[in-house]
């Protein structure tokens, strides 16, 4: 596989990261999050993990040895149960504001950005071919407008043995590419099919990040080695495009709220804070009202007015 194009911290300019992100449809940018911020993002984490016994007792939490045996990911319930506890902690939530990251997000979106609120961790199991991502554009899951990006964190070293993520570089220049579904948990776009350039890859380590556009096509590597990897990914997003509500609320039948994440949280600083931005929905909230009352199935209905709900 080609190896990842790169750019350093240091030396970042505006003209470089447009320029990157437009002709690759990818950025990745070497020692821009402070180590110890991650390591303490993945101390936290570790340590519920810990808890839940998925590690070995022999090693340090921070190794990411997993038990013998051991391996869990969506929709098993024990994972869902331990995820929740992941997604619940501050840390958690306060990376995707690091100031450093914030910058670079502006630069490329502009000075009113939005961070979406619900950053997504990955906590992947080693050997285990279930559990890695296939290829997929994230605008396919996310709507709302085009032009937002993802940024990818590994909260350690991740050596490309230990499943990092992959990009099929200039696949963004291809438009809305098709999913297939059936008989799938996560809809993907098969490898053969998908259009771009080469595929690129190689070693993420914690500090770095790897930024790239909605549709850019991408996939996990698989974990080969003997550790899991754990990562997180967030969206960002100019805030005067349209944004698709769901990314603000949660529309499942888990029973989650923001009430409920918060609960541990020492600082309000980052509660809700979405609320204070003027934002554009699409789905608007009226038409949400409406299918909340006209969609075709119960639980699609119940699902629109879940979201009403909570935007309310
Ligand atoms: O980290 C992974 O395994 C998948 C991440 C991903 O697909 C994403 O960030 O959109």
């Amino acid at each position: 596989m080609k190896a990842f194009h790169e750019l350093h911290a240091g030396n970042l300019r505006r003209g470089d990261l447009r320029e990157e992100i437009d002709s690759k449809g990818y950025v990745l940018i070497r020692e821009l999050l402070p180590r110890h911020a991650v390591q303490s993002v993945l101390a936290d984490v570790t340590s519920i993990l810990s808890d839940a016994s998925w590690l070995t007792p022999e090693s340090d939490p921070l190794e990411r040895i997993p038990k013998a045996g051991v391996a869990f990911g969506d929709p098993d319930p024990i994972f869902k149960s331990v995820y929740q506890q992941v997604f619940n902690l501050e840390s958690f939530h306060a990376l995707p504001h690091q100031t450093a990251l914030r910058k670079v997000m502006q630069m490329l979106v502009g000075d009113q950005i939005l961070v979406h609120p619900k950053p997504i961790g990955r906590l992947i199991f080693p050997n285990c071919d279930r559990l890695v991502v296939h290829a997929h554009q994230d605008y396919e899951f996310m709507g709302g407008d085009p032009e937002f990006y993802t940024v990818w964190i590994p909260l350690h070293d991740c050596p490309v043995d230990m499943g990092p993520l992959r990009i099929l570089e200039g696949s963004h220049r291809f438009g809305v590419q098709q999913h297939q579904r059936e008989n799938l948990h996560v809809p993907e776009i098969p490898i053969d099919a998908a259009a771009g350039d080469d595929w690129v890859g190689g070693t993420v380590n914690a500090g770095d990040v790897l930024i790239f556009h909605s549709l850019t096509v991408h996939a996990a590597s698989p974990n080969a080695s003997d550790r899991m990897r754990i990562s997180l990914d967030c969206r960002f997003q100019d805030a005067h495009r349209v944004l698709n509500p769901s990314n603000l609320v949660f529309s499942g039948e888990s029973g989650k709220s923001w009430e409920k994440t918060y609960a541990g949280w020492q600082s309000d600083n980052l509660k809700f804070y979405w609320k204070s931005i003027p934002l554009t929905f699409n789905p608007s909230k009226a038409e949400l009202e409406r299918l909340a009352e006209t969609a075709e199935s119960q639980s699609a209905r119940t699902k629109y007015a879940r979201i009403v709900n909570q935007l309310a």
